[in-house]
């Protein structure tokens, strides 16, 4: 499997076409193995009497308030990436969730069969990226189904997609080969599944979600809230001018500046 740089723009080609697109060097290894230990660390204490769903949104809860989250979030190459798909607005929409997949684990909310996520209530203007905390094997990965997203929505009853295309002339691959570190990133009409567990590794990954903060946000997206990754160059003029209704000469015989804690977003 071929993984892209994330500056290269071959990898929006191959999104284009195949649905997903898996990249490496996004991240500094030693953020991404901070991470995994903090996740494996909390995972004892979660784990007694508590679903697999409850315990990882309570470790994404903790994981959100620790300043590896802010690194995370705010790697510069990331937001590169991210800005080849949606442009320089970006939302990263609130509550990335974590996949701790435990060897032989049977819970059936930890194996997701084939699915579109558009179904769940994402948009289709918004984007998907896993990254991986841990390597994967032959059987703990993720699947999907190339070129899936361009046959549109497709029906389904009871969470169940109502045709096979694996029938009909599709093949599925197993991206066995993610590393931790590596980004995974597919279409919100990408059909993809959990690979399944393996007998001796755990995989560990978080699955977030990205869109331009310029387009329409789903209900699902306007209550889950979101924060902004950038914000891109005829934003930052507004936000010099002060508001968006441009009123004439607000800081005339003062100083053009903009919010201190917002320097992050908007650049120095
Ligand atoms: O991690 C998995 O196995 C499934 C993830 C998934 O379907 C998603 O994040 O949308
Ligand atoms: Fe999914």
């Amino acid at each position: 499997m071929h993984k892209f740089h994330p500056e290269d723009e071959a990898a929006v080609k191959s999104f284009v076409e195949d649905g997903y697109v898996v990249y490496n060097d996004i991240f500094d290894l030693e953020l991404i193995a901070d991470i995994r230990e903090f996740i494996l660390s909390r995972v004892p204490a979660y784990r007694e009497g508590m679903d697999m769903y409850a315990m990882a949104n309570g470790i994404m809860d903790e994981l959100e308030c620790s300043p590896l989250y802010e690194t995370w979030v705010h790697t510069a190459n990331l937001k590169k990436m991210a800005q080849h798909y949606v442009g320089p607005d970006i939302a990263w929409i609130a509550y990335d969730t974590i996949f701790i997949n435990l060897p032989n684990d049977t819970d059936p909310v930890m194996t997701k069969g084939w699915h579109q996520d558009l179904v769940t209530g994402t948009g289709v203007d918004t984007v998907f990226a896993k990254t991986f905390f841990t390597d994967v094997d032959a059987y703990n990965g993720m699947s999907v189904i190339p070129g899936s997203h361009l046959q549109g929505l497709q029906p389904v009853r009871n969470r169940k997609p109502q045709i096979d295309l694996l029938q009909n002339g599709y093949k599925a691959v197993n991206l066995d080969t993610c590393k931790a570190g590596d980004v995974m990133v597919w279409h919100s009409l990408t059909m993809h599944a959990t690979t399944g567990h393996s007998p001796t590794n755990t995989r560990i990954s978080i699955s977030s979600r990205f869109k331009s903060t310029e387009g329409p946000m789903t209900s699902q997206e306007r209550a889950l809230g979101y924060r902004s990754l950038g914000v891109g160059p005829l934003n930052h003029v507004k936000r010099y001018i002060g508001n968006d209704y441009l009123m004439p000469f607000r800081t005339m015989g003062g100083a053009v500046k903009i919010d201190k804690h917002l320097t992050n977003i908007y650049g120095g």
